[in-house]
């Protein structure tokens, strides 16, 4: 890591004379942790250098440290729905992002999911998004963790979203999903599974909150 970091400083101060405000911020503000080299991001995700900088901007301002942790990610995600209570829903999308599972997201990590969610492909967003149903990562999602997550949703869009949701755990929810997508009736479902079943149900990729609210 050092040496990346190294590398990216020099190749900034190198380019001393047309050097732009944004590579000047950027070398300002690698304090704690450095992301890698912006150009190798570029490659790596659906983001341009520019989209990518602009996104790092925001980043560091709203974690200064360069690393998110879970009550950071927490926070930042609450504000965006003020009605629930968005902390269960947020902790399983931090496990998601958290790809390294060290209790931390990097720049890195952030925009790589942000680059599946808003940027990927039909099937590589079902992928994400089949990742972080899976609760225990065991490649299945069984009928506990779409419980848990279809209950977190609840609770994130909160009773002015869904009025009609009495606070109930939403069990009719989960069964008509699990009927739906656990199509060789095993009892869990696999990325396969999922993947049919949202692709031949926009209704259900909608109700799922797939696209729109998971991030
Ligand atoms: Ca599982
Ligand atoms: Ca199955």
């Amino acid at each position: 890591m050092g040496a990346v970091v190294g590398t990216l400083t020099m190749q900034t101060r190198q380019r001393q004379p047309s050097r732009d405000k944004v590579d000047d911020e950027l070398e300002m503000t690698m304090v704690c942790h450095r992301p890698e080299g912006l150009e190798q991001l570029e490659a790596q995700t659906n983001f341009t250098k520019q989209e990518l900088q602009v996104l790092y901007r925001g980043f560091k301002n709203e974690c200064p440290s360069g690393v998110v942790n879970e009550e950071t990610f927490k926070h930042i995600y609450a504000q965006f729905f003020p009605h629930g209570d968005a902390s269960t829903y947020a902790h399983y999308l931090f496990n998601a992002f958290d790809t390294r599972n060290n209790g931390s997201i990097k720049f890195e990590d952030f925009v790589m999911g942000l680059s599946t969610l808003l940027r990927g492909t039909v099937r590589e967003k079902l992928e994400w998004t089949f990742y972080l149903y899976d609760i225990n990562r065991d490649g299945f999602i069984n009928k506990e963790e779409m419980t848990e997550i279809v209950r977190a949703i609840y609770d994130m869009m909160g009773k002015y979203t869904y009025p009609a949701l009495k606070g109930d755990v939403p069990k009719q929810h989960v069964d008509a999903f699990f009927v739906k997508m656990d199509k060789n009736k095993d009892g869990v479902v696999t990325l396969e599974e999922f993947v049919i079943a949202c692709q031949e149900d926009e209704n259900m990729m909608r109700s799922m909150q797939l696209f729109e609210n998971v991030m």
